[in-house]
């Protein structure tokens, strides 16, 4: 009697669970430096962010230190954050912009 044994009550999952990607969280960096202006187009331009959302999301990174503008699969992530950094760069701003993984 399954009710009355542990041993014969234990469900089987027939149904094969799905594996799905990690994604990762793109993070912006506050730093003294940066114009707001450009951060603001560097959400724009990188992130497809309105320029009222960007500019929002901006000031949480001013004000926080940091702030998670968006998240993406790893090579969608790695794309990001090497074109903001490159475009930071060639602009000389010291605007840095990292990935974690979601937990
Ligand atoms: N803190 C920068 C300034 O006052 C603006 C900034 C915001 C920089 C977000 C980096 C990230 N000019």
């Amino acid at each position: 009697d399954p009710d009355e044994d542990p041993a014969l009550s234990i469900l089987v999952e027939t149904r094969p669970k799905t594996q799905r990607p990690p994604l990762y969280k793109v993070l912006l960096l506050n730093d003294d430096y940066t114009p707001m202006e450009f951060v603001v187009h560097v959400l724009e331009r990188f992130f497809g962010m309105t320029h009222a959302e960007a500019f929002e999301v901006m000031l949480t990174v001013h004000k926080k230190g940091v702030a998670v503008v968006g998240v993406f699969s790893h090579e969608i992530a790695e794309t990001k954050v090497g074109q903001v950094m490159d475009f930071a760069r060639r602009h000389q701003h010291p605007l840095q912009c990292t990935m974690e993984k979601e937990e």
